[in-house]
């Protein structure tokens, strides 16, 4: 549905009937059992009939704050390696965020379908949205879905912090709730494109379903081993590296070329992005595992611990590390 100005005045009517709750300082609504961040509504609707994504269109597919602008650096350089040597790559002047634009929010800006010049080949777009909500031509195309999922209390501190930076760059007289407060949101389901298990879950299963259609990667294991999941990507991609390529060394070169050490300090990613209300370096905090055990008490661990249990039995998914109660938690 493209917006028109009664579609637009639909669109109002139906969101002003929608469970509203603000998450981080920033309105939500519950929208088909969703919570969406109310400016994205229009492009959400707009993009499940519009978007045309061909058979070649790659779509990284991600709850917030679980490691899109990675995956964005990543398979750019992946998949236009013949095209941009890593010494020579437009990341090293371009935003991540920009290289790759996001369906909801960019192609379909307000609901309003965008021109959009990508430098990738294929082109690539990110979602936040779950996989029931994936605009239909990725679903019925052979479109190839990459989803990151992180480990949640990283994910939810890592959001807190990144709105906190947000509302500090823009001096903004609204204040981030405490993080107790998001905490209890969070647990609720009442989160970014959450609830969380739902999210996670549509993706898990379709890529049980349709390996062959949609990847489903971690943050954990992309630090872990980077070399390997970047091989495992690249195959999933249809560009899976050469043995030349890897005793030239490239998948190294990529992976610190994509190094958050590395995109933090170029200047192109100090520059404010995403019309003109968030600082480029807001995508590049730490970029740890286990960073939750500064921020949460061991009993708000314990109370996720079970969430997670609870939510994610008999569905084949466990979440590589246990989340640990202690300051001992690192990696
Ligand atoms: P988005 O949802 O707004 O796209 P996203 O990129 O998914 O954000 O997540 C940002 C997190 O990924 C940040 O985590 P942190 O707050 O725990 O530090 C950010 O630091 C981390 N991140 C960004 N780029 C990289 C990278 N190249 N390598 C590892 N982590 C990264």
């Amino acid at each position: 549905m493209e917006i028109t100005k009664s579609s637009e005045n639909k669109i109002d009517k139906l969101v002003s009937c929608l469970p509203q709750e603000n998450i981080c300082g920033r309105p939500f609504v519950q929208y088909n059992g969703t919570w969406f961040p109310l400016l994205a509504i229009p492009g959400v609707i707009s993009s499940q009939e519009l978007f045309q994504a061909d058979e070649s269109e790659i779509i990284i597919a991600g709850l917030p704050k679980c490691g899109t602008t990675w995956l964005k650096a990543l398979i750019f350089s992946i998949v236009n390696r013949n095209r941009y040597q890593p010494t020579e790559s437009p990341l090293l002047s371009i935003h991540p965020q920009i290289l790759v634009p996001s369906i909801e929010m960019d192609h379909f800006r307000d609901g309003l379908p965008q021109t959009i010049y990508q430098l990738s080949r294929p082109t690539i777009s990110s979602t936040h949205v779950p996989y029931a909500f994936l605009p239909n031509s990725i679903i019925t195309s052979n479109s190839r879905v990459v989803y990151v999922c992180r480990n949640p209390p990283d994910a939810l501190v890592s959001y807190w912090h990144f709105r906190n930076s947000i509302m500090k760059h823009n001096n903004t007289s609204v204040q981030v709730e405490p993080i107790e407060e998001f905490f209890d949101q969070y647990c609720r389901g009442v989160q970014p494109y959450g609830p969380l298990w739902e999210n996670i879950l549509g993706y898990w299963n379709a890529s049980v379903e349709k390996p062959e259609s949609v990847l489903f990667m971690t943050y954990e294991d992309l630090k872990e081993d980077s070399m390997f999941q970047l091989k495992r990507l690249a195959s999933f991609l249809g560009f899976p590296f050469s043995s030349e390529e890897e005793a030239q060394g490239l998948i190294q070169e990529i992976s610190t070329l994509c190094s958050i050490g590395n995109l933090k300090n170029l200047e192109a990613n100090q520059k404010v992005v995403h019309y003109s209300v968030v600082p480029g370096t807001s995508y590049f905090r730490k970029g740890e595992v286990g960073d939750y055990v500064n921020h949460l008490t061991p009993s708000m661990i314990e109370t996720l611990n079970k969430l997670v249990e609870e939510k994610f039995a008999g569905s084949g998914l466990v979440f590589k590390s246990k989340l640990i109660t202690t300051n001992s938690a690192s990696e």
